[in-house]
């Protein structure tokens, strides 16, 4: 036992392809939708694309001897599909799958185990252009991008998650146009969610063995009511249904709910689709659950006064998120460690004997280097010590929790916001793209290592 953890539990940090790698135009690789996306103005806080990000294409080596000199044995990144397939589907390009085969060597050498992201967020570019996550077709050339990648690397890589947060590709995406492609689509969003989830059951059902594991990222949440009034309750009801039921019913019980169906007019269009549900419902190995915080909504009477961008809610427009007084990470976003154990709880309930994983955890705030090159980020620590004692004692309890991967390795392009938001437990300084490794970092291998 490791500090009240079992060997065997996964310990890891996590990264995403277009969030550290840089490197775009290399070896090949085509343009993504985040290229496209980080170049238009005005889309970026900051005004950054992730054209060099940590350069991770080029450091690898040396970010995975830190990730080990951590103490952490699991290494969570995604896998670029322009690098593999650079026009998203046809001729494929040995040199990508090339660069993930020395990744994960990288980490084997190190004594970590590779758990690859087969998608998070960086749909090629004509994918896109023949109509993207809207049309069906997009989840096929999802699935035989899938089985190309799991052909070339699965004897160096044995863990496997086909999509990340499939909330944030439709919502973001396709909903309020916060993320590539930038897109406000409204209701039709949720099309977007079945294209995508189907492209998961395609891909599952192409790649699966006993050779591994295989699995999702989901980015569900608890969603808390902000009174016991019926406007509000039923507000809860509406973002529960879109942001948890809308991935989890259709993946653990092969149905979507249908109160979401309605909400948003699809009923008949969902109910075209149904002869697909038993793929997407088809067994996995484990779901990894990406936890940052929870959310209070309500339902106000009354106009919205300033509903700034399209909604991330098709449906449900008039509910707003409510501030219940927690504190907040920089991003804004409440911190409570008991959500992590309610979501957890709530999809073991769903799905009694599932391997779990907490796939992403963790906190952005201003990290300053000081006079001494030192990051003292005291509030990363309470956030992550504090989230990791949730997953000790879910462990002591006999929870099937297989492992804590802290999201991120190191700062990187944080989407819409750029380079403004740190989520490292190792810094990153992008003029020389030296590294750092902040007192959450040294925290964290402490607590690991002794
Ligand atoms: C993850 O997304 C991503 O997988 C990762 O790439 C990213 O860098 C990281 O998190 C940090 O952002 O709308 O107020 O209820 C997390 C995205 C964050 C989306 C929490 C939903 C809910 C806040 N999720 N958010 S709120």
């Amino acid at each position: 036992m490791t500090n009240g953890f079992p060997p065997g539990f996964a310990w890891g940090a996590a990264t995403a392809s277009y969030q550290v790698e840089g490197a775009v135009g290399t070896d090949g690789r085509g343009p993504s939708i985040w290229d496209t996306f980080a170049h238009t103005p005005g889309r970026i806080a900051d005004g950054t694309n992730g054209d060099v990000a940590d350069d991770h294409y080029r450091l690898f080596a040396e970010d995975i001897r830190l990730l080990a000199d951590l103490g952490l044995t699991a290494y969570r990144f995604s896998i670029s599909w322009s690098r593999i397939i650079p026009a998203g589907s046809g001729v494929t390009n040995p040199a990508g799958l090339t660069f993930y085969r020395r990744l994960a060597e990288a980490c084997l050498e190190n004594g970590v185990t590779p758990y690859a992201t087969l998608y998070h967020w960086d749909l090629p570019q004509p994918l896109e252009d023949a109509g993207g996550w809207l049309v069906r077709d997009t989840a096929e050339r999802f699935r035989d991008y899938a089985a190309i990648t799991h052909a070339g690397l699965s004897d160096v890589i044995k863990h496997w998650m086909t999509l990340n947060e499939p909330w944030c590709s439709a919502f973001l995406g396709y909903g309020n146009g916060e993320h590539a492609p930038g897109r406000t689509e409204g209701t039709d969003a949720l099309k977007a969610v079945h294209h995508l989830l189907l492209g998961h059951g395609l891909a599952l059902e192409a790649i699966r063995s006993d050779e591994g594991t295989y699995g999702i990222a989901l980015n569900p949440a608890p969603i808390h009511a902000a009174s016991d009034s019926a406007a509000d309750l039923d507000a809860a009801r509406r973002i529960d249904g879109l942001r948890n039921r809308m991935f989890l019913d259709p993946l653990l019980a092969a149905k979507y709910p249908a109160d979401v169906l309605e909400d948003t007019g699809l009923t008949d269009w969902f109910a075209a689709q149904e002869a697909d549900l038993p793929l997407i419902g088809a067994p996995l190995d484990f779901i990894g659950v990406n936890y940052y915080c929870p959310t209070t909504v309500a339902a106000p009477e009354g106009p919205i006064s300033s509903p700034g961008r399209p909604s991330t809610q098709p449906g449900s427009e008039k509910v707003v998120a409510v501030d219940t007084g927690l504190p907040r990470t920089q991003m804004g976003w409440p911190i409570q460690a008991t959500g992590l154990r309610d979501i957890l709880v709530t999809i073991n309930k769903l799905a009694p004997d599932l391997p779990l994983y907490v796939t992403e955890n963790g906190a952005a705030y201003l990290d300053e280097v000081t006079a001494d090159g030192t990051v003292e980020d005291d509030e990363r620590q309470a956030y992550l010590e504090q989230h990791i004692a949730v997953c000790r004692d879910l462990v002591s309890e006999g929870f099937p929790l297989k492992g804590y991967f802290a999201w991120s390795l190191m700062d990187n392009f944080e989407w819409a916001w750029g380079y403004s938001r740190r989520f490292g437990i190792v810094y990153v300084d992008y003029a020389t793209q030296q590294r750092i490794v902040k007192k959450s970092g040294r925290w964290l291998k402490d607590f690991l290592t002794t």
